[in-house]
């Protein structure tokens, strides 16, 4: 059985979303980022990086890994789902699931910061980040006009990883207009029921407790 530590973040729901997608029995542990659960020693010893997700393999000796992208690796390797054998197939995955833990989630977690939670407003670093995460968006737009998926064909990883993030574009301030295929390629995803199902895990917390969460791991 997995564990999965987590939170209603866009980091946590790619590891929800890619258990339920992979079937793989888990049990789901919720940390209040308000009350920096997520900076407790227990925690520490499981992430040292303090932040969510983790997970524990108790069917892999309590095996611990962090970090969204090597959780999503992990579990793609112990289902033998949404990670190709074949390695330049597997290459294209991951060059876009790296794409997604170094481009578009720190981005747009940059984005949201300054445009929602930054107790002043930063012009300067509102449009750099949201011109950015834009930028970021017409590369997808490009490599989804010739592609079903992300990476090609087949619904991998990367899609789980970037469609956790791209699904909730609005709480960057950040357009989508003008990019078709990236609207029907979130069209596609969301209409996955194990993507509903694992973006609702853990239930959502209400905005106030985000903000909340958000001024308390700022300060
Ligand atoms: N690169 C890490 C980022 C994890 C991360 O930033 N998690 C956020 C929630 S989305 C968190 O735990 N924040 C709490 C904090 O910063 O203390 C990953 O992909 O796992």
């Amino acid at each position: 059985m997995i564990e999965l530590f987590t939170a209603a973040t866009p980091n946590g729901w790619k590891v929800s979303i890619a258990l339920e997608e992979m079937g793989l029995p888990y049990t789901v542990r919720t940390l209040s980022l308000s009350k920096l659960e997520q900076k407790e020693d227990w925690f520490l010893k499981i992430n040292p990086n303090g932040r969510i997700p983790a997970i524990i393999d108790h069917d892999n000796g309590d095996f611990a890994v962090f970090e969204s992208g090597a959780i999503l690796i992990y579990l793609a390797e112990k289902s033998g789902k949404f990670l190709p054998a074949e390695p330049r197939a597997r290459s294209r995955v991951l060059q876009w699931l790296m794409f997604q833990m170094g481009g578009v989630g720190p981005m747009m977690g940059q984005a949201n910061v300054f445009f929602r939670y930054a107790p002043e407003k930063i012009p300067y670093a509102i449009e750099r980040y949201q011109r950015e995460v834009r930028r970021l968006f017409e590369v997808m737009e490009r490599q989804l006009a010739g592609n079903e998926y992300i990476a090609g064909s087949e619904y991998t990883i990367a899609d789980i990883a970037l469609w956790s993030w791209i699904a909730g574009y609005g709480w960057s301030g950040v357009s989508v207009e003008g990019l078709p295929q990236l609207k029907r390629w979130m069209d596609l995803i969301g209409a996955r029921p194990a993507a509903q199902k694992g973006r609702s895990i853990p239930p959502p917390s209400d905005p106030a407790k985000l903000a909340e969460s958000a001024q308390k791991m700022l300060a």
